[in-house]
């Protein structure tokens, strides 16, 4: 039987990571740090099928012996500090984690084992202000925030491992990808969840920042599949994943409004506290590399996945 281990297994995309892998018959390990009440909601339907043990991103020692104690085939670092607003706030612990983070996984996997396989959770917020369109694995980076420059370091130390010591060490470039599961705080979320609320009468109106950002939204689920098809090739590489769309937050909260039945522009205002010191206005990936190498692609087109996370936050408040 294969074992994985995932760092970040608390969150959205390690739920869909943990489940997919389930799926296919490996014993999953899970990565959570040490907090004083549990934030195991995500993966509580799957809580006795799983490995759970505690390990931090900041604390060496830990990660070595966790890998020691695991020896899985192959590890998925999703863990990070993953919220942009924060990592302007708190960019020492963004560097610390999303960052140097990325080092103590590769370290670890040095030491204890070459032939355990990395994958590593890089991110669009690398090309920032950008230099090209649509961004491929060759598109130079531009991060405009403390979290994207803690990422171009992330993806950068995992090349560097795979070239000085031969890791199998790959960097999923993944573009935005929401679902059910995705934190409230992001836009997409707070869109579907505040439609809901306001549903069920809970608000009257939902507060929002720059409506012309545009982003290539994807569905997590499909995107866990990429990263587990990266690590099942002949040589370890890099690859774009993306939609090869690109949807601006109003368009995002014209479909979800509309979903529930409601006109967007009665209940959206804008709140300037969510605008951000540099924001990064428009992204749209080509994913090609890994339609061909991986044979990857996309299921959820981007108003179906509108609707179900709408479908989901109108389901969760009974309306
Ligand atoms: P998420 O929901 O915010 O999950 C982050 C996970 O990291 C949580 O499980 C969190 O644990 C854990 N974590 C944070 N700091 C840690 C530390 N010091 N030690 C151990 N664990 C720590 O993020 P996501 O959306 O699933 O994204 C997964 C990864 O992909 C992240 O690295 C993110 O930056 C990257 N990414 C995401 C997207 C996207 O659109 N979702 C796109 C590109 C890249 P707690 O539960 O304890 O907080
Ligand atoms: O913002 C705009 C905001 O916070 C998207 C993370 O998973 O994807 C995510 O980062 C856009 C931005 O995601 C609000 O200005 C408007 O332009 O949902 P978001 P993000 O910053 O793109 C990348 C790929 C990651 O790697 C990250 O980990 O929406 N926006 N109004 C707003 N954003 C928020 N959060 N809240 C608003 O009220």
């Amino acid at each position: 039987m294969k074992k994985a281990l995932i760092t970040g297994i608390t969150g959205q995309d390690g739920s869909y990571l943990a489940e997919n892998l389930l799926s296919k018959g490996y014993e999953v390990h899970g990565m959570v740090r040490r907090s004083s009440t549990e934030t195991f909601m995500r993966i509580e339907h799957i809580r006795e099928k799983i490995h759970i043990h505690q390990a931090d991103l900041l604390d060496q020692l830990s990660l070595l012996n966790l890998i020691e104690e695991i020896r899985p085939c192959e590890l998925y670092n999703l863990a990070a500090q993953s919220f942009v607003p924060t990592s302007w706030v708190q960019p020492f612990l963004t560097a610390e984690f999303t960052a140097v983070g990325v080092t103590r996984i590769l370290e670890a996997v040095r030491l204890v084992d070459k032939k355990i396989r990395v994958y590593q959770a890089s991110s669009s917020e690398m090309f920032g202000k950008v230099k090209e369109i649509p961004q491929t694995e060759d598109t130079p980076f531009y991060p405009r925030s403390p979290y994207g420059v803690a990422k171009v370091y992330g993806h950068w130390i995992t090349i560097n491992y795979r070239e000085s010591y031969g890791l199998f060490a790959c960097s999923g470039i993944l573009f935005n990808h929401e679902s059910p599961r995705r934190g409230k705080e992001f836009v997409t979320r707070k869109i579907t969840d505040g439609v809901a609320r306001i549903k069920a009468g809970l608000q009257d109106k939902l507060y929002l920042g720059n409506l012309e950002a545009k982003r290539d939204w994807g569905y997590a689920g499909d995107y866990v599949e990429a990263m587990w098809l990266m690590l099942q090739q002949d040589a370890p590489d890099d690859y774009v994943i993306a939609t090869g769309e690109t949807h601006s937050v109003k368009e995002f909260c014209e479909i979800a409004f509309d979903r529930a039945g409601l006109d967007w522009e009665k209940y959206v205002e804008i709140d300037p506290q969510f605008f951000r010191p540099a924001e990064v206005d428009c992204l749209v990936g080509n994913a090609e590399k890994a339609q061909k190498k991986l044979g990857w692609k996309r299921k959820v087109a981007f108003k179906e996945l509108v609707h179900l996370m709408v479908d989901a936050d109108l389901k969760r408040y009974q309306v």
